[in-house]
């Protein structure tokens, strides 16, 4: 469908805007929601610190204990770091790559996910993970539930930056019918309470070019871990 001007009504992969305003909140969830546009005010701060974070701990493809390389490329910042390979799924105080302690998290990356887990009615989030994904164009995350953290009454708060990507959110089986949520540069969502052990996924990344990041799109992902 096209409106008068001919400008598609459907979200344009080469475009910086989300379909939605920013500042508007949709409510996935009895406790979770998508904050829009919620980082966007952050990126001129927040953008130089996750280039120093990747100097210091460079993206990498992991394999899942079922010896599966993983389509996303990862790395992590903050007193503990997820990580994977053939002996399990276990978050260390050191990056294996290196050896050295996983880079500090950056005071704008701890603020802005205070700021939009507050938002989202979780006081006191207190993230010790900030676990980054690179998607490429055709890189996807199957549904998991995240349980590998100590503190599961802490939220997740999730940072979309670069190209649009589309959120499975499921139910408590894998099994469940996902709701299908559009997430574009900028967005937050932050799910937690009740809902904090809900599936969750990433369909495969459509090819694009985001005007700041690419032919890409990464994620932040903090949580309470240890
Ligand atoms: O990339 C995303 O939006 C979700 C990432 C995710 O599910 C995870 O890191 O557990």
């Amino acid at each position: 469908m096209m409106r008068s001007n001919d400008t598609p009504l459907t979200p344009d992969l080469f475009a910086d805007q989300a379909p939605t305003p920013p500042g508007q909140t949709e409510r996935i969830g009895q406790q979770a929601f998508v904050l829009r546009g919620f980082a966007l005010a952050w990126l001129e701060r927040l953008l130089p610190a996750l280039d120093t974070v990747l100097q210091a701990a460079p993206f990498r493809q992991m394999v899942t204990p079922g010896g599966f390389t993983m389509s996303v490329a990862l790395t992590s910042c903050g007193a503990l770091g997820w990580t994977t390979d053939r002996r399990g799924y276990r978050y260390t105080t050191n990056d294996p790559q290196t050896g050295q302690p996983w880079p500090g998290m950056p005071a704008v990356f701890r603020e802005l996910a205070q700021a939009a887990a507050r938002q989202a009615g979780f006081d006191g989030f207190e993230p010790d993970a900030c676990l980054i994904n690179r998607y490429v164009p055709g890189a996807r995350m199957s549904l998991h539930q995240d349980k590998d953290e100590r503190a599961l009454d802490a939220p997740i708060v999730s940072i979309s930056l670069g190209l649009p990507a589309v959120f499975q959110f499921g139910g408590f089986e894998r099994s469940d019918k996902s709701q299908r949520i559009p997430l574009f540069h900028g967005d937050a969502v932050v799910w937690g309470g009740v809902d904090r052990l809900r599936y969750h996924g990433v369909l495969p990344l459509k090819d694009g070019q985001h005007p700041r990041l690419g032919s890409q799109r990464i994620n932040l992902t903090f949580r309470t871990a240890g």
